[in-house]
């Protein structure tokens, strides 16, 4: 084998497509009508349920002549994949299909996701495109702390990652303490991991007593899979020491790699080559102006196994179509602010958590572990926000604890004009989370 043959082979260059990441608005939006139309000759023909939907509305493929058209097609829910659980939304025989990953199911049927060859190939390019928006290289070590298995966010990321070049530490998630020392041993430049986590993990590399300075060689965290605000990402640049970027995305519209944050940080760039976004108002189904804030929707118009259309993500965001200073043309959409089920409506306002999160972080006093407790007195919704704090409050001054609870209390309802009781809970009290954190016990639905 030659030298040449047996060194890491520098893909970045590849990676970083002028022809896609630049295209004129002209040329993103030739492309989609073209995919759009031959994505929805596929549905009709080969997906029973997308025959029947779309008959059900009177239209037929060729009905759609221009992109403006999308909106008068149906949405697919998820109830629609669960429905057709587990095979019977995909648009290939099953032994097209090469892999299949899965929801938890927590909350019901769960819903299967299928990838044909091709669709493999897709995604890691995809998940490549944003590992290199974020500034990550084959010189890089990444580590891959998210779970390998059904979700797709370990395997998602695994192979994007390889397609870069960089070198993976598949290390998937849990024992915290091995997280830090393999951190510290093998040189890891770049964390794969969700907000959360990245959090707790710091929390345990401080117990250690890990200088990141010092030990270790971190600088980038490529962070996802969960909402997270802008302060909880000051946090994690702080005790880290890194650069950390969002990136989003959801099963059934891929897994990761449907959009993600170049080192600008300044919304996150969507694939618009593989995914249609609009943007709805979530009661109405109406499409809204771009920079107008809605419930997200996508249409996958390049998937062969699961190509979907209009999928409501009920995620809340807007669309920013401005060109970025990082030279992509690509649309961004803001980092969102939580899912419409999540949204808490307090006595008539509605927060998310998130909102919730943006205030507790900035009051240095308490550490950034927090739970919402949501429950009903009578008619009214009650909302309790419990926060840790160090040690000291509890063998400390009974006043103290007094004061910071009435602190964060009128800064939350200074914020978000809604009352809420706080409750200062001890260190570690809260349940960490190894993947997508809980932050909200909602005793109305127990
Ligand atoms: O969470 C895919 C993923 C894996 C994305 C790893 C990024 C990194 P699902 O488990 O199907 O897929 O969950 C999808 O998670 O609709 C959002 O509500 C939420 N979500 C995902 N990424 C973000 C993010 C993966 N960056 C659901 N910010 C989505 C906010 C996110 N929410």
């Amino acid at each position: 084998m030659s030298e040449q043959s047996i060194g890491k082979i520098d893909t970045h260059q590849s990676i970083w497509d002028p022809a896609w990441e630049c295209a004129s608005r002209i040329q993103i939006e030739e492309i989609q009508l073209e995919r759009l139309q031959s994505m929805l000759r596929r549905i009709y023909e080969n997906v029973p349920f997308y025959k029947k939907r779309l008959a059900e509305h009177g239209i037929h493929p060729s009905d759609i002549k221009t992109l403006k058209d999308l909106s008068k097609l149906p949405f697919t829910y998820k109830d629609d994949l669960r429905d057709n659980y587990p095979y019977n939304m995909f648009a290939v025989p099953l032994k097209e299909v090469v892999r299949v990953h899965s929801s938890s199911g927590t909350t019901g049927i769960p819903t299967v996701v299928g990838y044909t060859k091709n669709d493999l190939n897709n995604w890691s390019d995809l998940v490549a495109r944003f590992v290199t928006a974020a500034g990550v290289t084959s010189d890089d070590i990444v580590q891959i702390s998210f779970g390998y298995g059904l979700f797709t966010g370990g395997f998602g990321l695994h192979y994007g990652v390889e397609k870069v070049g960089a070198t993976v530490i598949p290390i998937s998630s849990g024992n915290t303490e091995r997280q830090i020392k393999i951190m510290q041993d093998f040189g890891t430049t770049t964390l794969v991991a969700t907000p959360s986590y990245a959090l707790h993990m710091a929390e345990v590399m401080k117990e250690l007593g890990i200088d990141p300075q010092r030990d270790l060689k971190l600088r980038v965290g490529l962070f996802g899979a969960e909402p997270w605000s802008e302060s909880m990402r000051k946090e994690l640049e702080r005790v880290w020491g890194i650069i950390a970027t969002d990136n989003y995305g959801l099963s059934e519209v891929m897994g990761p790699g449907v959009s993600g944050e170049c080192t600008c940080c300044n919304g996150l760039h969507i694939f618009e080559d593989h995914f249609i976004p609009e943007i709805i108002d979530p009661e109405t189904g109406d499409v809204m102006a771009p920079g107008q804030e809605g419930e997200l929707v996508f249409t996958a118009i390049t998937k062969e196994a699961l190509p979907i259309l209009r999928y409501r993500t009920k995620d809340i965001t807007s669309l920013n179509y401005e060109p970025c200073s990082c030279g992509r043309t690509l649309v961004r959409m803001r980092k969102t602010l939580g899912r419409t089920d999540d949204m808490l409506i307090i006595r008539g306002v509605n927060v998310f958590p998130s909102q919730i999160e943006t205030v507790l972080m900035e009051i240095e006093e308490v550490e950034p572990h927090y739970l919402l407790v949501v429950d009903r007195q009578g008619y009214l919704d009650t909302l309790e926000v419990q926060v840790e704090v160090p040690e000291r409050f509890f063998t400390g001054e009974f006043k103290e604890l007094e004061s910071l609870t009435e602190k964060i209390r009128r800064r939350i309802e200074t914020l978000l004009n809604i009352g809420v009781k706080v409750k200062l809970v001890e260190p570690r009290s809260i349940e960490r989370s190894m993947g997508k954190a809980k932050r909200v016990l909602d005793k109305r639905r127990l």
